[in-house]
């Protein structure tokens, strides 16, 4: 399908967060050819280097695919200093490109999310997960839309590394938006379950075992057939919480370090499961910890039910500015 805005046309309103180690930038801005009020989120990335872009021309197997050391690359010498060499190297087009992700038009929401602003840890008990949580998720969510297109074949059908249909545990397997589909290194895979109404992790019971078994041997099944890799090389876990309210697992190499993986978010598939082997309401019962970003209203609420230790740890802070001020 075809976007309705000229990326080209794209006018910046601010920058939301400028990454530069993981060489990431959001952008806020505006498509004034389409419209002057819808804001869009732009994320531009600089791609990782695949290991065949480094191949040579000596290994004839890979003459097809472009390689840095080839006639295209432009080299700029800065200085060459005794044994030391220092060039700026433009490889040809195809090995610069930007992985560009957009939302457009972008709510509030989206835009809190690319922004940076301080972030503070809740410990959700279960009581507060039902006073609080839930009916915050339910009244302000991102929208599910894209995920129904998914499972019901409207969009990215072509993109499906592996479908399993059944309707109790099924689901889809295929390219996380994250990932450019290509650089098997940061390969970034989402497993979306075809069962409706599960909204997170917070929802699983042991009814829910033969699901999550099913995920995990038909998706390490499906990965070692296309990319070769296997169960003991995969990371599969869910968010807590996740941006998007239908149970997800997220799947990337363990030899990686896939964007977005913290640990406060993370929950490893092997270990969700074992904890409702061991306690069929486990997650129903369980005090989960989650982040919550300065400006969001349930942080409030959280902070109103003192669930939020914000001015302790300003004290904490104080004091040892003290100590050390005092050594
Ligand atoms: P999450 O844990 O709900 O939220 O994961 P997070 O974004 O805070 O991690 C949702 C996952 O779905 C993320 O890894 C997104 O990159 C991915 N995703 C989001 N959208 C809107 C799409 C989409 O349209 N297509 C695909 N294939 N993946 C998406």
């Amino acid at each position: 399908t075809k976007a309705s805005y000229d990326l080209s046309k794209f006018k910046l309103t601010r920058i939301l967060q400028n990454n530069t180690l993981r060489k990431t930038i959001a952008l806020l801005g505006t498509f004034p050819d389409v419209s002057d009020n819808d804001l869009a989120v732009l994320l531009l990335e600089k791609q990782a280097f695949k290991e065949q872009d480094v191949q040579t021309a000596h290994d004839n197997t890979l003459e097809t695919v472009p390689s840095i050391f080839s006639d295209a690359l432009q080299v700029c010498t800065e200085f060459i200093n005794n044994i030391y060499g220092s060039f700026k190297c433009v490889p040809s087009a195809e090995l610069n490109s930007i992985k560009t992700t957009v939302v457009y038009p972008a709510t509030e929401k989206h835009i809190e999310k690319y922004s940076i602003t301080q972030k503070y840890l809740i410990a959700e008990t279960p009581a507060l997960y039902e006073q609080l949580t839930l009916p915050y998720i339910t009244n302000s969510q991102f929208s599910l839309d894209w995920v129904y297109n998914i499972l019901e074949h409207r969009q990215e059908t072509d993109r499906i590394v592996y479908e399993d249909s059944n309707p109790e545990k099924g689901y889809i397997l295929l390219p996380d938006l994250k990932w450019d589909g290509k650089t098997l290194e940061t390969l970034y895979l989402l497993a979306i379950v075809h069962k409706h109404n599960i909204k997170s992790l917070r929802d699983l019971n042991d009814s829910h075992l033969p699901l999550l078994y099913n995920l995990r041997d038909g998706i390490s099944k499906a990965i070692e057939k296309r990319y070769g890799l296997c169960y003991s090389q995969l990371r599969m876990y869910f968010h807590y919480q996740p941006s998007f309210y239908h149970l997800h697992l997220h799947i990337n190499p363990v030899r990686g370090d896939a964007p977005g993986i913290w640990c406060e978010k993370s929950h490893m598939l092997d270990t969700v499961i074992t904890n409702i082997e061991l306690i069929p309401d486990y997650y129903q019962r369980a005090t989960l910890p989650f982040v919550l970003f300065e400006g969001c209203k349930l942080l409030d609420e959280f902070e109103e039910k003192g669930a939020v230790r914000k001015s302790a740890e300003k004290v904490n802070n104080k004091e040892k500015l003290n100590d050390a001020v005092e050594k």
